[in-house]
Parts: structure tokens; C-alpha cells; sequence
């Protein structure tokens, strides 16, 4: 048997996807989620995360519970009956940009973890700060306008990165650690992404970053694939020598460590580096050639798909990362995701019945009534202020505020992705809210494409899975093209193909200048 094992260490949950490509046999033989509010309630996260009191704006998560909900993930992958001694190779993703913070002694703690105890218990030293900013952070704009003035403005600095300045971005995160806290930076040994330290744990020892990953932190020299000097001189002191190596996203690690063989009954598989969800969902979705557009409704919305070469958002609201099956991915994200739909949905009692309900009883365009999804500081357009803007919804009902949040958040993904391919014929969609057809139906409008479901929800876990296959292989000297490494497990749901509505179309073709004239209007830009 040969099997290969993708985690997802997202914002609200861990997911893990087993695949076996023995012989002919190409199947998900497991898949499961752990929800960290529901799994780990001492952590006292909410959504994943814990929001601070200014506004919103600090926003972290405890890292040491990424690491319980790994080692809870071990002994249910253990416990289902699959033979843990033919996994051949194991990698992950994790939500992008959050960042952990390791003291000198993380290396002996890694290498050295009993099998006997859990995790948890052995790693309290391990961190010289016990939270990680994450990527709805919003608190550091200072920093990112002193690290775009000492690269030379945005457009010098989104050349060399890959994006212009960004709160979330880890760069802008590690300053403000650095200049808050000197004495825990000093203490600070060794800098991770969520992906690298997931990997440190199942390595046992420190796990080198990888491009798709590294790109997220405008501190990567997109072209070359290694740290900017500039960019981490701009940064903070010493920071060099803080951050992993980026490898290849196909190269080896190690052996999976003795901590999870013994533990729970691994053989010596190959751990892979980690890369960023974003980037692994690319490769969960099978989209490998350039035109190709993904739409992942999650947490936060992202706009997604491979690019040739890095070109740059003229809108400077966008990201190209590297791809870790090679070359380049372009990126517009929306924090306002699932987090907008749900306040809306709770803000008039209903379930998500009613709100599919609502979105159908209603007509295309709300009667002219708009909205911006603004419900938390939003990064495209960059909103500082939270709270949706109305127009023409004064005292509306609840089913006309179910479509304008639906609706402003298919028109602005429209708006800013225009850049990444101005005219796809086909969007895969993914995510939690990919099962809603009715949402499915108003992007494929607004768009003028047709929209697919992806095969799983859990592109991102099924992305890793894809890409261990593919690094383990490619070890062994067997070169497989990415076409071939996602065939049978990325073909789109056969079920669900939404075609748009002429009539909606028409619509929406009218709509999209006013509302992106409103959009200027409160941002004032
Ligand atoms: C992408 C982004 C989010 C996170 C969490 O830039 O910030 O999509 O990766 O999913």
C-alpha cells in the first residue's frame, strides 16, 4: 500500500486527509476535522482565535494548542484502523502568516519528546511568546509604513515581496514584537510560520520554510526564493539568523520523529515542508495551469490562481506567492468571509436554510440596495473602521440584508481579482460556504462563469496530501507531472454545475461600477 498524509492547521479547526494511490487505486481513504472551540474549550478561543479589546485589531491564537489538537489528530488517525506503517510521506498547511516565537532550547525539546506523555506537557519552554499573532491581526500599521518607506514606497516593495506592506504579513508582526517586547525578542532563538512549527513537531527538529509559505511575510525576494537582506534589516535586528532556510516545498525534511512512531505506530515517513493554505488548496483543487480561478469561501474569502509570471495588482490591493507545485500563485483575500455571512445570518435569527431561503426569494441587484461586508477591519479594500456602509437598505427585512451581503461579496471579489484572470470561464469554489448552491448561483452571475464545487471541501488538507505524493516520489527519482499527481482526485463535483442566469448577469454588469464607486466613496480611494 502506499499511502500520504496532508494535515490543514486553518483558523477554527485542524483537518487531516489520508490518500492511497496504490497501483491503479487513486482514493481519500480519511478525512477528519477537529474544530479547536469544541476540541480544546481551555484554550478559550472563539472562531479559533482571541480577539483583543482595542477595536479588534490584536487579534492570536495559542500556538500550543495547534500542537494539542496535532497530537489529539495522531491517536484518531491511530485509533481508525488504517495502517499508519504505509504512510510514506506526510506535509500540512497552515493559515498563512500567523507567527511562533521559539526560545534557544526548542531544538534539544523537539529532538528529545517522550512518547509517553503528550505533547502539550513537554513544550510550555518552548515558546518565549505564548501566542501568535494571526493573519485578522490589524494592529501594526506603524510598522508597515516604516518597512515600505525603507524599501522605497509599495510599488518597490511589492516588487521585491510580492506585496506591498500588509498588517497580517508576518514582517510588520515581527517588528512590533520586536520594539514591545526587546527583551522576549532577544530571548527569541528561532522564528516560525504556523506551517513551519507543525512541521518542527512532526520532524523533531526545526523545519525549514518553503516559498509558497515564505512569500506571505514580505520578507522573501519573491524571484530569487531566499530572504531579502533588505527587507529583514528593515525588519528587526538580527532577524537572519531568527528565521528558518527556504527549501524547495518538495524536499525532505527528515523521518517523521520517534516521538509519533512510537507513539502511535508511524513508520519512517518522510516529513515534507509545510506550506500556506492558500497555496495548498491550489494544488487541492488541481488548478495547475494559468486561467484557472479558485474561489475558497472560508473564514475569510480568498481569490485564488496560478500565474505565469509574477505580475503585480495595479490596484495594489493583491499577493503573488510562490507556488509550491512551482512557478507562481496570485492571491486577493477578503477578511470579511464567512465570519460577515454569519453575523448577518445571527443578526436576524436565522439558520442557514433561512438564509438560502432568504437569498431566493429575493431578486438580483436587492432593488438597488448595497452594502459593504465591513463587519471586521476589512484587508481588501483596506478598511480600518469596522461596520457595513448601506445604501438604499434603510429599515430593510432580513431576506434583502441576507442578499446584499452575498452580493457585495461577489461583486468586490469580482472587482479585485480582475488582475488575477479578468475573465474565467470557470471558478472552482471550495470552503465551508461552497455548499450553499445559492451563494454559488450570485458569484457565478456576477462573474458571467460558470461555477464548480470542488471534489472536497478540505482542499487544502487534500492539497498536502497531493503534495507529499509528489515530494515522496519525486525523492525516489520518480518525476511526475502535477497533472498526473492530481488526476482523480481534483475532477470538480459532477453534481453541482452552476451556469449563470443571463437576466442576472445583465444586472450585475449595471451594478458592478456603482458599487465600485461606492466602495471609493467610503474608503477614499
Ligand atoms: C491569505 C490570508 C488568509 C489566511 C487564513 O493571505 O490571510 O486566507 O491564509 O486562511
Amino acid at each position: 500500500m502506499a499511502t500520504y498524509l496532508g494535515f490543514d492547521s486553518s483558523t477554527q479547526s485542524l483537518t487531516a486527509t489520508v490518500i492511497d494511490v496504490t497501483g491503479d487505486q487513486r482514493r481519500i481513504v480519511f478525512e477528519h476535522v477537529l474544530e479547536f472551540d469544541a476540541a480544546f474549550p481551555e484554550y478559550g478561543t472563539s472562531h479559533g482565535v482571541v480577539i483583543s479589546g482595542d477595536g479588534g485589531r490584536t487579534v492570536t491564537a495559542p500556538p500550543m494548542m495547534w500542537a494539542a489538537a496535532l497530537d489529539r489528530m495522531a491517536g484518531i488517525l491511530a485509533a481508525s484502523g488504517l495502517d499508519l506503517t504505509q504512510i510514506r510521506a506526510v506535509t500540512g498547511s497552515g493559515q498563512q502568516h500567523g507567527s511562533v516565537y521559539l526560545a534557544a532550547g526548542a531544538a534539544a525539546i523537539l529532538r528529545g519528546l517522550d512518547p509517553e506523555r503528550p505533547l502539550v506537557q513537554q513544550i510550555d519552554t518552548l515558546f518565549t511568546r505564548p501566542v501568535s499573532p494571526v493573519w485578522m491581526d490589524c494592529s501594526t500599521s506603524a510598522e508597515c509604513e516604516s518597512l515600505t518607506a525603507a524599501i522605497g514606497g509599495d510599488a518597490a516593495l511589492a516588487r521585491l515581496t510580492g506585496s506591498r506592506a500588509y498588517e497580517r504579513f508576518t514582517a510588520a508582526q515581527i517588528r512590533k514584537f520586536a520594539t514591545a517586547e526587546p527583551h522576549a525578542y532577544a530571548r527569541t532563538d528561532r522564528i516560525h510560520l504556523v506551517s513551519s512549527f507543525m512541521a518542527s513537531l512532526l520532524a523533531g527538529r526545526h523545519a525549514p520554510m518553503e516559498p509558497g509559505d515564505a512569500s506571505g511575510m514580505n520578507l522573501m525576494d519573491l524571484a530569487a526564493r531566499r530572504w531579502s537582506p533588505a527587507a529583514l534589516e528593515a525588519t528587526a535586528p538580527d532577524l537572519a539568523r531568527r528565521l528558518p532556510p527556504i527549501h524547495d516545498s518538495w524536499s525532505v525534511v527528515s523521518e517523521i520523529s520517534p516521538y509519533w512512531q512510537r507513539r502511535y505506530g508511524f513508520g519512517p515517513a518522510m516529513v515534507i515542508p509545510w506550506s500556506g493554505d492558500n497555496p495548498s488548496s491550489l494544488v487541492g483543487l488541481g488548478l495547475i495551469s494559468p486561467g484557472a480561478l479558485g474561489i475558497s469561501l472560508g473564514t475569510s474569502d480568498t481569490v485564488f490562481g496560478p500565474i505565469a509570471e509574477p505580475a503585480h495588482d495595479p490596484g495594489g490591493a493583491g499577493h503573488v506567492f510562490g507556488s509550491p507545485a512551482g512557478g507562481y500563485m496570485a492571491l486577493t483575500c477578503f477578511a470579511n468571509g464567512s465570519l460577515a455571512r454569519e453575523r448577518v445570518r445571527d443578526a436576524h435569527g436565522l439558520d442557514w436554510d433561512g438564509f438560502s431561503a432568504a437569498l431566493r426569494r429575493t431578486p438580483a441587484g436587492n432593488g438597488g440596495g448595497l452594502m459593504t461586508p465591513w463587519f471586521v477591519p476589512e484587508i481588501t479594500p483596506p478598511v480600518a473602521d469596522a461596520g457595513p456602509r448601506l445604501r438604499g437598505l434603510e429599515g430593510a427585512d432580513p431576506s434583502r440584508m441576507v442578499r446584499a451581503i452575498v452580493e457585495a461579496q461577489a461583486l468586490a471579489m469580482r472587482l479585485h481579482s480582475r488582475w488575477i484572470a479578468p475573465r474565467p470561464s470557470t471558478i472552482l469554489a471550495t470552503g465551508g460556504a461552497a455548499a450553499n448552491p445559492d451563494i454559488l448561483q450570485i458569484i457565478a452571475d456576477v462573474f458571467d462563469a460558470e461555477v464548480v464545487r470542488g471534489a472536497t471541501r478540505n482542499s487544502a488538507s487534500l492539497g498536502a496530501a497531493l503534495r507529499a505524493y509528489h515530494a515522496e516520489r519525486r525523492a525516489e527519482g520518480q518525476l511526475i507531472p502535477w497533472e498526473e499527481i492530481v488526476a482523480g482526485f481534483t475532477a470538480p463535483d459532477a453534481e453541482l454545475r452552476i451556469r449563470p442566469n443571463p437576466a442576472n448577469v445583465a444586472v450585475y454588469a449595471k451594478l458592478l461600477p456603482e458599487y465600485e464607486a461606492f466602495e471609493r466613496e467610503h474608503t477614499g480611494k
